[in-house]
């Protein structure tokens, strides 16, 4: 077979393309992965994983974001300055209820359950979920290793 630049081309464009491609999805899991960590969501047995829903408004992540995800989002590019660890702290810290269901997001990661969705609350109440919290080592516990 004879040479021909366009066979070059079409290398180069796959080999681009895979290069662009794949840290992206690598990193989309990379949040996931992390926020599923750093916030202790696994059980003994591994199980609880964190689906895209956590933080996306679908179950296959994309670009829109429920409250929660809103509030991580705005952290990232603004006082958490693109760290991700930083970012799912100050998430927390913030003390804020983003699905409006009457519990705070902290307290949602404590029992569980979506702090973006408030179809998703807890069965605990407030009270008892602040007890745990703080029986745990308070939001402190969700810092991001060093
Ligand atoms: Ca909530």
């Amino acid at each position: 077979m004879k040479f021909k630049p366009a066979h070059l081309l079409g290398l180069s464009t796959l080999a681009i393309a895979a290069m662009v491609l794949s840290p992206l999805a690598n990193a989309k899991n990379g949040y996931r992965l992390a926020a599923q960590e750093q916030y202790k969501l696994l059980d003994k047995d591994g199980k609880g994983e964190v689906g895209c829903i956590y933080c996306h408004a679908g179950p296959n992540g994309g670009s829109s974001w429920n409250k929660f995800g809103q509030q991580l989002r705005d952290l990232y590019f603004g006082d958490a300055k693109r760290n991700v660890g930083d970012m799912l702290y100050l998430g927390l810290k913030a003390n804020k209820d983003s699905d409006g269901d009457g519990y705070a997001d902290v307290l949602e990661i404590v029992a569980k359950t979506l702090p973006g969705d408030d179809k998703s609350k807890p069965t605990k109440s407030v009270k008892d979920l602040e007890a745990d919290l703080k029986k745990l080592g308070g939001v402190e516990i969700f810092k991001p290793k060093m």
